[in-house]
């Protein structure tokens, strides 16, 4: 987060444990949601990761609220060794080992069980990398990614402005023998990664690149490829409400001599750095461009996936989460496929995509505003229209080309504005996919004020149904069908010069993100 204030939502990590089907859809009923926190005080942006060594070992670490805690720093961890269902708990970053996290956490697990964790520091303006060997239980700071030195080429002469002069939304990634982490680094985006050959068998950190075309750039992700190359994405720009580009570059041989490439422009989304919708009124949301790159030598091998968030007109705060794929690493890209199935004219935001490991089918969450009409019901707290939210998800078997009947997951409904923490949501949902069943974690101030960390146990079974042949089809189920699913097909428009905007002044205790 960074553009902070205080409290949130509860977290309610939601473990979905949705396995995959692959013949006509059956929707099962809304998953189990677990409660992770616990917590009578607000949590936002929520990280998580399933262990791949042993999937009932899932980690979750979120934002708090510092100041209705009374605290100076810290983030929420939960640990769970039986795939989700219970839970221990504790603060990390409070002063401990890991120093005063502020917030931001990221999480990924590798093939080995090394468990990265990625955060940012209250005050110090360099990025922590923690490792875990041991599941999650406990961390030790394996890296600190400072400014590199003096000199150090950065391809791009117009990149290197204020180079650490803060960093913010810091994301990590571990498979393949590499861990990678890309932050914002007070204007471009900066990267390093270093070596991985075993479980706690971690080389150095690169001095790290600036990534090339990337200033104002943000918000965004990155993935590994097959081949060990990497990808970066990030949305333009980092302020404002309208624009909205999505920019990715590749690496070509990750940890190798060769650097990031020139930006490749993949889709407007409409979706400014800070774009107001009514669901998320006091943070705002940004188009949150998500990667997942398929490594797992089946059909879809190489394909890499991006989710995003796009304002169908511009202000109009009808957004909708799309999906776009990439064939040839990164240079040419598929039309958007709308993710989102409803017909409403509500928001959708803040989407995670994850990529099953063990099969290539991919999971996506979102929170999702289609059951506020503002008329009541369990959809709707308060009589006005796209102020409230559930989480919802859908799967893709069939590499993305389209999404299935849409699933509510969280059982209540939200309202981020309720929690008083100043950042709703927060910036990010998180969502970890393994062995047939996603994991999301999210916030949820369904059942109080404050939003505590949900997950939920989904045993639902949904595939990509293509056909309305539901055994016992619902009215819900039924306006899908009949609708045509929405495809981005506008051609690309072309780049208006890159707006700079004025950084975000610092608020709070943490900066702006
Ligand atoms: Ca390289
Ligand atoms: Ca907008
Ligand atoms: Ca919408
Ligand atoms: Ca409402």
């Amino acid at each position: 987060m960074r553009r902070l204030s205080e409290g949130l939502l509860m977290i309610a990590a939601a473990l979905a444990m949705v396995p995959v089907a692959t013949a006509t859809a059956t929707v099962r009923a809304t998953p189990t949601n677990v409660d992770v926190s616990q917590r009578h005080l607000n949590e936002s942006e929520e990280a998580i990761a399933v262990n791949p060594t042993n999937p009932k070992n899932i980690v979750v670490v979120t934002n708090v609220g510092h100041k209705e805690a009374g605290l100076t720093a810290g983030m929420f961890e939960g640990v769970s060794f039986d795939g989700g269902r219970t839970w221990s708990t504790k603060l990390i970053g409070n002063n401990d080992n890991l120093g005063d996290a502020c917030c931001d956490p990221s999480l990924s697990f590798d093939q080995y069980g090394n468990l990265f964790m990625t955060y940012l520091f209250q005050v110090e303006n360099t990025v922590p990398i923690a490792l875990s060997t041991d599941g999650g239980l406990n961390f030790n700071v394996v890296g600190d990614i400072v400014a590199p030195p003096s000199g150090t080429p950065t391809k791009s002469s117009d990149d290197n402005r204020g180079l650490f002069r803060f960093v913010d939304q810091p994301t990590i990634t571990a498979a393949h023998g590499e861990v990678w982490v890309i932050f914002n680094a007070g204007g471009p985006m900066f990267a390093t990664g270093a070596p991985v050959s075993g479980l706690g068998q971690v080389g150095s950190f690169l001095v790290g690149e600036v990534v090339p075309g990337t200033n104002n750039c943000t918000y965004g992700d990155i993935a590994i490829g097959p081949a060990g190359q990497i990808m970066q994405v990030c949305t333009l720009t980092e302020s404002g409400q309208g624009g909205g580009k999505l920019f990715v570059n590749i690496d070509p041989d990750g940890l190798g001599p060769a650097n990031f490439g020139d930006r490749i422009f993949v889709t407007d989304t409409h979706v400014g750095g800070f774009d107001f919708i009514p669901p998320q009124p006091d943070r705002s949301v940004d188009a949150e461009p998500g990667l997942a790159w398929d490594r797992t030598g089946g059909p879809h091998n190489g394909r890499v996936y991006l989710i995003y968030t796009k304002e169908q007109k511009n202000e109009s705060d009808n957004t909708d989460i799309y999906v776009r794929y990439s064939d040839d690493g990164g240079l040419t890209w598929s039309l958007g496929v709308r993710v989102n199935d409803d017909s409403t004219v509500s928001s959708q935001f803040l989407p995670k995509i994850s990529l099953d490991p063990t099969t290539g089918n991919l999971a996506a969450v979102w929170y999702d505003s289609r059951r506020d009409l503002g008329t009541g019901g369990s959809g709707d707290t308060d009589g006005i229209a796209n102020d409230d939210a559930q989480l919802w998800g859908a799967f893709s078997t069939n590499g993305g080309v389209s999404f299935g009947v849409n699933l509510q997951i969280s059982a209540g409904t939200s309202n981020a504005a309720d929690s008083g923490n100043g950042i709703d949501y927060g910036d990010y949902t998180g969502l970890s996919f393994y062995g047939g069943v996603a994991h999301p974690s999210w916030s949820d101030n369904s059942n109080t004020a404050r939003a505590t960390t949900l997950t939920a146990p989904c045993t639902s079974s949904i595939s990509t149904p293509r056909r309305c042949r539901s055994a016992n089809p619902t009215i819900d189920r039924l306006s899908v069908c009949l609708r045509r699913r929405g495809v981005d097909a506008a051609a690309p428009r072309p780049m208006r010069p890159a707006h700079i905007s004025p950084k975000i002044p610092p608020r709070g205790p943490c900066r702006q993100r």
